[in-house]
């Protein structure tokens, strides 16, 4: 659903590690969409509670994040990029892409994170069970959620290639 959207919003999504920063910030390059990366947008206009000891990371305040980026969504032309989906307005995105990698690939980037431990082995899951991308496809309507392969380099130029083709696509159907 694109309301009255002149320019697309795009998510990308997937467990942590499996390449969304980096596919997106060569796409916001190549489309001038605006990147948005949520993560950093809830530490920096404080959407982050008190600290979760199980986990070792902070409790996410969605509702003051959704406030925060509804204006942002709202004119369009954007990368959403988080490691979770179900919480945003559905009417937000045109399309929804959900990065995948294979698990030992995505076990030595999260090693190389620092990742140890628990948290380690709790995002290998989250990956070996689709979780994003069931999230996804649970939250969103199954003709607009694209799982894309994030293995090798060549996988990702090739991801950033698609997704400028749907840009362009977009850009055409709605005459702009
Ligand atoms: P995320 O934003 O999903 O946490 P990232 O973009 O920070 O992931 O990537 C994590 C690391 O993995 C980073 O060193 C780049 C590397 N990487 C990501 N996608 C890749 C791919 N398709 N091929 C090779 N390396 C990749």
């Amino acid at each position: 659903m694109s309301e009255n959207r002149t320019l697309p919003n795009i998510l990308v999504t997937g467990t942590p590690g499996v390449g969304k920063s980096t596919t997106c910030e060569q796409l916001s390059e190549a489309t001038g969409l605006r990147w948005l990366n949520v993560s950093e947008i809830a530490r920096e206009t404080d959407c982050l509670d008190e600290f979760d000891p199980q986990y070792g990371c902070p409790v996410l305040n969605e509702d003051k994040l959704l406030d925060e980026l509804e204006p942002r969504l709202a004119t369009g032309g954007n990368i959403v990029e988080y490691h979770g989906c179900d919480f945003f307005p559905e009417r937000w995105f045109d399309i929804v892409f959900v990065l995948r990698t294979d698990n030992k690939l995505l076990y030595d980037r999260l090693t190389k994170r620092g990742y140890s431990g628990k948290k380690l082995e709790e995002n290998v899951q989250c990956e070996i069970f689709q979780t994003l991308l069931d999230e996804a496809r649970g939250a969103y309507s199954n003709e607009i959620v694209h799982e894309l392969p994030s293995n090798t380099p060549d996988q990702m130029e090739e991801n950033v290639e698609r997704i400028c083709q749907w840009v362009s696509a977009w850009k055409v159907d709605h005459g702009v």
